[in-house]
């Protein structure tokens, strides 16, 4: 009786890994893709920090990472477009903070050293007298 079960447990999951590899080679012809890549979260793997951007600064100003660790950084703008240069990172494209809209960017710091992220889009008078809102990255070992 017992074997029994274990035989149809094996063809279950036999069956399971036929279907497996079919749908991964399906996969593979795929030309858009991306739709049905399983979605991991990188909260879970790595550190995750929200800021919040607004004319006067982003809070938290300052964040300190890890280099080599993965981290999420998920922008709010609280007011107007704000936006950061985080090229550093190797994020090629200039990070839109878009009017009381969110953003998330994830990266992996690969060298330790301190980065000063100055607000690039026009948001105020402040930007005028070098007062913009700016988010200072430490990237320490
Ligand atoms: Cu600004």
């Amino acid at each position: 009786m017992k074997m029994k079960r274990i035989m149809v447990f094996a063809a279950l999951a036999a069956v399971l890994m036929i279907s497996n590899v079919a749908f991964a080679a399906d996969e593979v012809g795929t030309v858009s893709g991306g739709g049905t890549v399983p979605v991991v979260s990188a909260v879970a793997e790595g550190v995750f920090f929200e800021i919040k951007a607004d004319k006067p600064s982003f809070t938290p100003s300052e964040i300190t990472l890890k280099k080599g660790q993965k981290v999420t950084l998920k922008f709010t703008s609280l007011d107007v477009d704000h936006s950061v240069d985080l090229s550093e990172f190797g994020i090629k494209k200039e990070v839109l903070i878009p009017e009381k809209q969110s953003v998330t960017v994830e990266f992996t710091p690969d060298k330790t050293g301190a980065y000063s992220v100055p607000c690039k889009k026009f948001c105020g008078w402040r930007h005028l007298v070098g007062r913009r809102p700016r988010l200072e990255i430490k990237v320490v070992e």
